[in-house]
């Protein structure tokens, strides 16, 4: 499955969260100049990122379809993740208990109790305002468990502006001081 293809040392970190939450357009966004060009993953990309222009990581960008995601234990039941990004569509309303469930499942997994979880919430670029309040109430973030640790970002995750630089640099330094 290309499990080898992390170089030691390298932090791994888990791109999750439900199909067209913009996981692929995350991965991609600084080396693919149209974001539209961009198809439903089958399958998972890896390629290593430099976050908060200092830490180099290597992300595994996993297919987030409902029948895809029975795949997601063989990465991280395989791979020592380091932090789990799991974005998040703000759009898609009827969705949130779906991808609430789906964090829950990851928050409770054994493999991943010792990984930061960096939630992302995704304008898709869009400039209405996002309900963030709503969002996090929604996807249960403040019930998490207090030994969970986490911080949530509402950005659009094509343009790096100051949210975005706050949400890498937060995350680069979580997994910096990891072990
Ligand atoms: N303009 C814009 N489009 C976005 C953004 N995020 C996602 N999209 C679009 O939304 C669609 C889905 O994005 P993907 O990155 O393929 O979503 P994914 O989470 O990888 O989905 P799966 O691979 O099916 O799990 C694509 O057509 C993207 O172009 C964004 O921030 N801005
Ligand atoms: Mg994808």
């Amino acid at each position: 499955m290309g499990f080898c293809a992390s170089k030691p040392n390298l932090p791994q970190v888990l791109l999750s969260g439900l199909d067209d939450a913009g996981k692929t357009t995350f991965l991609l966004a600084d080396v693919v100049k149209s974001v539209k060009t961009i198809e439903s993953t089958y399958g998972f990309n890896y390629q290593e990122k430099v976050l908060g222009e200092v830490l180099r990581v290597g992300i595994w960008d996993l297919g987030g379809r409902e029948s895809l995601r029975c795949l997601w234990p063989c990465f991280y039941r395989n791979i020592p993740f380091a932090a789990v990004i799991y974005l998040v569509n703000p759009w898609q309303e009827e969705r949130f208990p779906e991808a609430r469930r789906e964090l829950q499942i990851l928050t409770n997994e054994e493999e991943l109790r010792e990984a930061v979880f960096c939630i992302l919430i995704n304008t898709h670029g869009s400039k209405e305002p996002v309900k963030e309040a709503e969002v996090v109430a929604r996807l249960g973030l403040k019930s998490f468990h207090h030994s969970i640790k986490h911080g949530h970002f509402t950005l659009d995750i094509t343009n790096i502006d100051d949210t975005y630089d706050r949400a890498m640099a937060w995350l680069s330094s979580e997994i910096s001081g990891h072990d």
